[in-house]
């Protein structure tokens, strides 16, 4: 990080998301194990199926593949309209998914996709009234161009998914690998500081605890270079803040502590650490 921006006295500061080790979402987030039967097409397609219109193609492919030998391919012909079409599928036609998603849990279903310019989606569908939240992402593409699209569902109670598919919509030919359904174990609550340097024009600083549970929570916060603690209560999928006055914390790294104390049972904490630095305005 330049120096000017860290000595920044502006609104403009550099936040924990802007530091250097931020790593891509994905691969900061902790996974249940693989739920689904078939996610490369190496032992091949079943229980995916290629559907679609009269202008649509696909099934397995040994030509543009991620890992091991298969992928799944996608292809919708030049004049095919906004109208057509054509998924990779389970769940149309036949049984569908097998596995149970649990009440109040969170769940990913993610795959790889190589897809030029072509506009692939990847959908999870729940029997109507079960979704609780849902959003949808990609990440970076790999140099190899393969990209991971993800969809991820809270869901009301037990359910099995209707179906899962890649969907394109359109004309264009897309490969799809490496597709997995797995549950997202959410923390019990993450802390977000909007700085994390501090210099004398500080004068108060806030750091937000937000939790993604349906039930509330109680964290007890340390704060930096103080023999203060305070309980916060965190209302169910919202968020609390807490301010404390930084200007005694002499040069040097401070951390503020948050620990989850209700529900009571496996020990959770996280903390935030503040770099006290001398800026434009101390003496
Ligand atoms: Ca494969």
């Amino acid at each position: 990080m330049p120096l000017d921006q860290a000595l920044s006295t502006g609104p403009r500061r550099p936040s924990p998301l802007e530091l250097p080790e931020q790593k891509p979402e994905s691969l900061g987030l902790t996974y249940g194990p693989e739920m689904l039967p078939n996610t490369g097409f190496e032992p091949g397609a079943g229980p995916w199926k290629m559907v679609g219109q009269p202008v649509s193609k696909g099934g397995l492919d040994q030509t543009v593949v991620r890992g091991g030998k298969s992928s799944f391919r996608l292809e919708n012909a030049q004049d095919a309209t906004g109208m057509d079409v054509v998924v990779c599928v389970w769940g149309w036609g036949g049984p569908g998914p097998d596995m149970s998603l649990s009440a109040g849990k969170t769940y990913e279903f993610s795959g790889f996709i190589k897809a030029g310019s072509a506009k692939p989606q990847i959908r999870l569908a729940l029997p109507d009234g079960s979704l609780v939240r849902e959003n949808e992402g990609e990440d970076p593409a790999e140099p190899s161009g393969w990209r991971r699209l993800w969809r991820r569902v809270t869901v009301s109670k037990e359910v099995k998914p209707s179906y899962l598919a890649i969907w394109l919509q359109g004309p264009g030919r897309i490969w799809a690998d490496d597709l997995s359904l797995r549950e997202l174990i959410l923390p019990p609550f993450v802390l977000e500081a909007e700085q994390t340097l501090i210099d004398g024009s500080d004068k108060n600083l806030s750091v937000r605890i937000k939790q993604f549970g349906s039930a509330e929570i109680n964290v007890k916060v340390q704060f930096p270079g103080v023999n203060r603690a305070l309980i916060v209560t965190v209302p169910p999928q919202g968020e609390a803040l807490v301010d404390f006055d930084p200007t005694a914390l002499p040069v040097g790294s401070h951390e503020l502590k948050a620990e989850l104390v209700k529900p009571a049972g496996a020990p959770y904490s996280m903390t935030v650490e503040f770099a006290r630095v001398i800026g434009p305005f101390d003496k």
